[in-house]
């Protein structure tokens, strides 16, 4: 396992690199380029400058997320190939200032979707929640006004400006795109871009949808074992893999996140892990929790136990944390709770590693 922390850039992040390399156990960054348009390939310079920076702190940049998909290669526009071709030359970049592993999403217009930011959650520190009752009760437009009005000013990952201000237009594109069609938009794109992963050696690595079902009538397919077998084996390479996210599959109840990580772990589909918990409230709502067991709904001792199992040996990193101890950060962001996340996942697997080689 190797421990990593994303970063948003100098601009886009409250927390420095000085202070990631001071977390213990932490030596790499999962980093992105914030200022290339979707669908532009993203230039060697911007690529290498951030490599230099976060080199220069002591840290490596061998995962990248996320480099976002077009709308037009979902939708199996006829500009798609030329958005292919761009994306092929942004792994190629990525390739050659030695990234390792491309995390991305294929959800159509929205990316995560949360119905609070800052929930209070009683001991004085906040969390990311989702209620689905009150999203069936909103617009779209609803959901992008909340989320421009309560993310601490910052711009959020996924929810740029640009991708989001034409969403009626982009709605009544996606009207004729079941999950059928969308599959078949999605086989579309790997088979234009695995071939070139496997010459330069950059393993693609899928993020669930996140929450795990279809919102506001769009078809969501990055949700459960049996379409992310159906995805994995679509173009069947080592290059093909997933981004396993406990806390975005956790949130349908019925994925049994071990068993899906000895799985397609024992299948070596997994270049690279999100580790975090969620506390379920009524039905398909929760809240975002810390890290520990104990606070939420997910066993996240079974859950590295099941990479210790598979002998993973790919990037993992916390995902959201709370906001805590008074902190101004970026919603889930922030540095103390996923730093504490590190802690503890670490010492989970250091515990497992020792009890495990003892006889
Ligand atoms: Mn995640």
């Amino acid at each position: 396992m190797i421990m990593s922390f994303r970063w948003f850039g100098e601009k886009g992040d409250s927390v420095t690199l000085n202070q990631i390399r001071q977390i213990p156990g932490v030596k790499n960054v999962v980093g992105a380029l914030y200022d290339v348009p979707v669908g532009d390939p993203w230039p060697m310079d911007k690529i290498l400058r951030l490599k230099r920076q976060v080199n220069d702190n002591g840290l490596a940049l061998e995962v990248i997320e996320s480099v976002n998909i077009h709308e037009d290669i979902k939708l199996g526009a006829p500009t798609r190939d030329m958005y292919i071709e761009n994306y092929r030359e942004s792994i190629r970049n990525l390739a050659k200032a030695g990234v390792k592993v491309i995390c991305y999403n294929f959800m159509p217009v929205f990316d995560w979707v949360r119905t609070e930011l800052f929930r209070p959650l009683g001991d004085g520190s906040t969390a990311m929640a989702y209620n689905h009752e009150l999203l069936r009760n909103m617009s779209p437009n609803d959901l992008v006004a909340y989320v421009e009005n309560n993310s601490n000013g910052f711009e959020l990952p996924g929810w740029e400006k640009d991708r989001l201000s034409e969403l009626k237009t982009v709605f009544e594109q996606y009207s004729d795109i079941d999950d059928e069609k969308l599959f078949e938009n999605y086989k579309y794109f790997l088979e234009g871009i695995i071939p070139v992963c496997e010459e330069v050696g950059v393993r693609m690595a899928v993020h669930p949808d996140d929450p795990p079902r279809s919102l506001f009538g769009l078809p969501r397919i990055v949700i459960n074992k049996k379409n992310l077998d159906r995805i994995v084996r679509m173009v069947d390479s080592p290059c093909n893999g997933i981004t396993f996210c406990t806390g975005s599959l956790g949130a349908n109840r019925e994925n049994d996140l071990p068993e899906m990580i000895r799985y397609f772990g024992g299948m070596g589909k997994i270049p690279f892990a999100h580790v975090r918990n969620i506390k379920f409230l009524d039905g398909e709502s929760y809240h975002e929790s810390s890290h520990l067991s104990s606070d939420g709904s997910l066993d996240l001792y079974e859950i590295m136990k099941a990479f210790y199992d598979i002998h993973f040996d790919g990037y993992l990193r916390p995902d959201h944390g709370r906001t805590i101890w008074g902190e101004k950060a970026r919603p889930g962001y922030g540095l103390y709770d996923r730093a504490l996340g590190v802690t503890y996942l670490n010492g989970l697997w250091e515990a497992l590693s020792k009890s495990n080689s003892a006889v």
